[in-house]
């Protein structure tokens, strides 16, 4: 019996407004699943029972950042709340200058354009599907530098996100550190399941990178649930605040993109935080273009309010710790019933590992759509994959990409979910998995352009 270890993560709030579920019935999600094309980004969320689709926008505010919606101050220009956010940003990240954008990709895009020259090189620690995107809409060409063992979804590691210096290394013999503008690092790596970067890494990281002249940009998006696993993992880190891990681990970059619709418990919202004038002065002029003005990039005086109290709120230990104490409950759940997830458990989800869980399907069968479809069917459980749809094409060959990791995430938002709804979505994955063997693929039969798993269609083969 767990006791101790649920005592240990109880939700550190108590529930104030409720918003009702419902209940959908088999024969309704088998019509729902069809008219989606098997992809549960094409769902309508009113056909969803639990939405493990993703963290990303959907978690649950507290009254202290509702309070503060009412003092957004939208005057166009110089908004309070931008200051304050500035403030937030300054004290927890460490960075000395804020953009603010209307989510993640609108700071990669901005960093992206500025920094990345045609016929660059841009490594990172495992792709993200936007920020590999807007390097090569900018010319720029994604070099992946993560650990093998990230690759691997049975390999315990405790810091799979590491970069491999020997890897950067070889990149930067081959092409030369002037190709090479900066390097992302992300932290957590969501790709490769929420595995965090160990401090040593990124101090390794920061020096090698500062004798070859080359930035240091973080996608900071879950850095504070990178900070909690350096505490709970990293020698010398115990006794460590959050907060202060995080601003050390910050400083060991120059500049950061964020999507605040995770780590910082907004809806919608994200920056660019840099510490170069120069780069800084070229993001507010760019910000202008294609977000907003510089002092509310896209966002509502609201928006910026609710995020800079969101920062205060996510580095709170007792929340950091019931939130990765939640997907941590789940997944030491699945693993003693036999069901192979990515390990050790990541910060923000568990990531079922489709090839082995669906061992008879090639991975052009698209085995991760078919466990995310299978599980919706099965149950109104909506999660997302992460495997080949996810990889989209090469561009130059036109091939898919097959990646070594072929996922399916059942991802947490933070403080929507009760212990309850975790227990009937490992009893669902059970279910799928026990029938595991009968369970037929997919063919695409619509594929657009751009991130293709966000509306590419199916139909079961
Ligand atoms: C998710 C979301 C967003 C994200 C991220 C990291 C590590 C940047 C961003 C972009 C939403 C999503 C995005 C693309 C495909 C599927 C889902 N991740 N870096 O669910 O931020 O969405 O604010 O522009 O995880 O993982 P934003």
């Amino acid at each position: 019996m767990e006791t101790p270890k649920r005592r240990s993560w109880a939700e550190p709030y108590k529930i104030k407004v409720v918003e009702p579920l419902k209940m959908t019935s088999r024969e309704d999600r088998k019509r729902a699943l069809e008219e989606a094309g098997y992809n549960t980004f094409l769902l309508k969320s009113e056909d969803v029972y639990i939405d493990l689709l993703t963290d990303s926008g959907t978690s649950a505010m507290s009254d202290y950042q509702w309070a503060g919606m009412m003092l957004g101050d939208e005057a166009y220009a110089g908004s309070r709340n931008y200051y304050n956010l500035e403030r937030a940003v300054q004290t927890y990240y460490g960075y000395k200058y804020l953009v603010p954008t209307h989510q993640g990709r609108g700071a990669e895009h901005i960093i992206s354009q500025i920094l990345i020259k045609p016929g660059t090189y841009i490594p990172g620690n495992m792709y993200f599907t936007t920020t590999r995107l807007h390097q090569e809409l900018a010319g720029g060409k994604f070099v992946d530098v993560i650990i093998d063992e990230a690759h691997d979804p049975a390999a315990e590691h405790p810091f799979k996100g590491n970069v491999d210096l020997n890897k950067l290394d070889a990149l930067v013999k081959k092409v030369g550190a002037d190709k090479i503008p900066y390097i992302t690092v992300g932290v957590t790596v969501n790709m490769a399941g929420g595995q965090p970067v160990s401090m040593a890494n990124l101090k390794e990281v920061r020096a090698y990178c500062q004798k070859h002249g080359i930035r240091v940009v973080y996608d900071a998006t879950r850095a504070v649930e990178n900070a909690y696993f350096i505490k709970t993992r990293e020698k010398g880190y115990a006794d460590t605040s959050i907060a202060a891990i995080l601003k050390e681990m910050c400083s060991y970059s120059d500049a950061c993109t964020m999507s605040g619709k995770k780590d910082a418990l907004v809806n919608i919202g994200g920056f660019l935080a840099l510490n170069e004038w120069d780069v800084f002065e070229e993001a507010r002029n760019m910000v202008v273009v294609y977000e907003g003005l510089h002092t509310y990039g896209g966002l509502a005086g609201r928006d910026m309010e609710a995020m800079a109290r969101g920062i205060e709120e996510s580095v709170q230990e007792d929340h950091i710790r019931a939130r990765i104490g939640q997907v941590e409950y789940v997944g030491e759940k699945l693993l003693a019933l036999g069901v192979p997830i990515v390990v050790p458990v990541g910060g923000h989800a568990i990531f079922l590992d489709a090839k082995a869980f669906l061992p008879h399907l090639k991975q052009i069968e698209f085995p991760a759509q078919t466990l995310a479809a299978e599980l919706y069917l099965e149950s109104g459980i909506r999660s997302m994959e992460r495997g080949i749809v996810s990889a989209g094409r090469n561009k130059e060959t036109g091939d898919h990409y097959y990646p070594k990791l072929e996922l399916v995430r059942l991802t947490f938002p933070r403080r929507v979910y009760t212990q309850a709804h975790c227990d009937v979505t490992v009893e669902a994955v059970a279910e799928v998995f026990a029938r595991r063997n009968s369970i037929k693929g997919l063919k695409m039969v619509y594929e657009p352009k751009y991130l293709r798993f966000f509306q590419a269609r199916f139909e079961k083969i």
